[in-house]
């Protein structure tokens, strides 16, 4: 069982003490693997099997998969991917699979050297409008109205609406942490965390899947939450499964706080509990490569820290995520999605061979965008289904990309391509940076690898020092190294490191990217 509040406190005293308060900041990946993939919306079934033909052979360090406890379902609009996010018990069935699914899903990954990390809803259950009966995953009844889950059990003691002071009920001002934390987030019901019961319940959940062997949590809505509240129900976590992880790994956290500056709650306050989303990398990115304000690739030179972003050992970055590439939560227009795939290639290209964070590759649906001034009316679309509300499988074509709607970024050769080179060159330095004071930039990783782009009006014709070893190098954009043989551009890099790149502004993808294993 859970354990109580002044156990956890004094062991995270101890915990803190001893200097491992850093723990949960570890992802754990096995074997020299780096990235992370989000299969928004995939069925437990298709992420084993992915797991199996895909992200074990091609080096994906794990999946964040889409929360798997019971959830609403909603008629009005039909079966919105959002759904998921207004839990409704701590049973694991969801739109995703069943319970023995899961299971099955998390050992299959496991066992093939992926880890998974479930995206944790414990700030609120469904939304005050959402009714009585049981139109929820598993079948369990409840009554919003009177904020019963008899399937947890919760009732209305287990919830804030007593400490909210704002006239709605709802979050109001985004400059009273009160308000963020103790009133409802778009009417969802707040949980009291303050209580050891609420707390002791989110923990025997959490607990349930890190016994089944998940690696990790990545924890919605931080931002609602008071830190004090989590140190409590992290502090109850076990250590994770001695089946696929060293013997006292602490489950890796990250939590989404969107911090974008100008708030009453910062980050920072969220440092000491795991790890952090970084919405500014993605936000900055997509505004240097669409060259928005001013901005030019060569200003990325001290990309990181010294764009005014957290710690390197605190952030979990990203290109885009399920919310902002549809227009929900944060980052805005710059946003960049695969729905301009060049420039997003490049920005994912970036960040996997940029040394900051944690990265996580984002893995989405299509969905029929409906603009009406600016804004899609269709943000709310579920995953692709069948005309009972099923979520369809994964079907992968005779070429490898993905049907059915189902988009697989991480299986286009760029990004899957840069997902290796990530792992080639951890734990190497940022070096040999070079750019033309523009749009058209170069840096190395030790010796390890080194990648070029040019998203300039024109073309890049340069001699650059890329510190790697001499000889005859594949590039991993364009092409990449089957058998002894390159399906792409070939870089010849001189005994002195230096190597001549020339990539025209009209390529299909600008940018050139070498590491130890191209070596043809
Ligand atoms: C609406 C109104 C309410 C009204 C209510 C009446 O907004 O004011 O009282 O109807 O019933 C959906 C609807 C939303 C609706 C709400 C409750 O979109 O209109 O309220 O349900 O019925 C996702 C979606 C939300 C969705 C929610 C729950 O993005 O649109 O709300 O799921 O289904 C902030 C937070 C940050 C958050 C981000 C989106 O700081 O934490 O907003 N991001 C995370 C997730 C996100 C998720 C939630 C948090 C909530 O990444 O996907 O919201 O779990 O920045
Ligand atoms: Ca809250």
């Amino acid at each position: 069982m859970w354990c109580s509040s002044r156990e956890s406190m004094r062991l995270f005293i101890l915990v803190a003490l001893l200097g491992l308060s850093r723990a949960q900041h570890n992802p754990h990946t096995k074997n020299g693997r780096t990235a992370i993939v989000h299969l928004f919306e995939w069925r437990w079934a298709d992420i084993a099997a992915e797991c199996e033909r895909f992200l074990g052979p091609n080096g994906f360090g794990g999946v964040q998969i889409s929360p798997p406890n019971e959830h609403i379902i909603l008629n009005n609009p039909w079966r919105p991917w959002w759904q998921r996010y207004q839990p409704i018990s701590y049973k694991l069935c969801s739109r995703s699979g069943t319970e023995n699914e899961l299971k099955d899903m998390i050992t299959r990954c496991n066992n093939v050297g992926v880890n998974i990390y479930v995206d944790a809803i414990i700030n609120h259950m469904c939304g005050a409008g959402g009714g009585e009966g049981n139109h929820s995953s598993c079948g369990s009844w409840f009554n919003a109205g009177t904020k019963d889950f008899p399937s947890v059990p919760y009732s209305g003691w287990d919830f804030n609406d007593n400490k909210c002071k704002t006239a709605s009920g709802e979050i109001e001002n985004y400059g009273d942490a009160y308000q963020v934390r103790d009133c409802r987030l778009a009417s969802l019901l707040d949980l009291a965390l303050e209580k050891d019961y609420v707390r002791g319940k989110l923990a025997e959940y959490m607990n349930v899947l890190i016994d089944m062997g998940v690696a990790g949590f990545r924890v919605d809505a931080c931002k609602h939450m008071w830190p004090g509240d989590m140190t409590v129900v992290f502090g109850c976590l076990h250590n994770l499964n001695t089946r696929w992880f060293p013997d006292g790994s602490k489950p890796f956290i990250y939590q989404e706080v969107i911090d974008m500056g100008g708030e009453s709650i910062t980050a920072k306050e969220y440092f000491h509990l795991g790890r952090v989303t970084e919405f500014k990398y993605g936000a900055k990115l997509g505004t240097v490569f669409r060259k928005w304000n001013g901005e030019k690739l060569c200003y990325t030179r001290s990309w990181g820290e010294g764009w005014g972003f957290m710690p390197d050992g605190n952030a979990l970055v990203f290109i885009d995520n399920h919310d902002n590439q549809r227009g929900h939560g944060a980052g805005g227009a710059s946003i960049l999605t695969f729905w301009d795939p060049r420039l997003y290639k490049m920005a994912v290209g970036y960040m996997l061979a940029h040394p900051y964070g944690v990265a996580r590759v984002m893995s989405s649906f299509r969905w029929n965008r409906h603009f009406v001034n600016g804004k899609d009316e269709n943000d709310w679309l579920g995953p692709p289904s069948n005309a009972d509300g099923s979520t369809k499988p994964v079907p992968i074509n005779p070429d490898q990309t993905c049907g059915d709607g189902w988009v697989c970024e991480h299986r286009w050769r760029q990004i899957k391509n840069m997902a290796i080179f990530r792992n080639v060159v951890n734990g190497q330095p940022h070096s040999n940076w070079w750019d033309n004071q523009n749009n058209q930039v170069a840096f190395g990783r030790g010796d390890r690898g080194f990648i070029v782009f040019n998203n300039d009006d024109w073309d890049l014709n340069v001699t650059l020092n890329t510190g790697m070893p001499g000889g005859t190098y594949c590039d991993v954009i364009s092409g990449q190294k089957e058998g002894n043989r390159c399906t792409g551009k070939q870089i010849q890099v001189d005994n002195d490191g230096r190597a001549h790149f020339s990539i025209s502004n009209k390529d299909e993808d600008p940018f050139v990217a070498i590491h130890a294993e191209s070596k043809l």
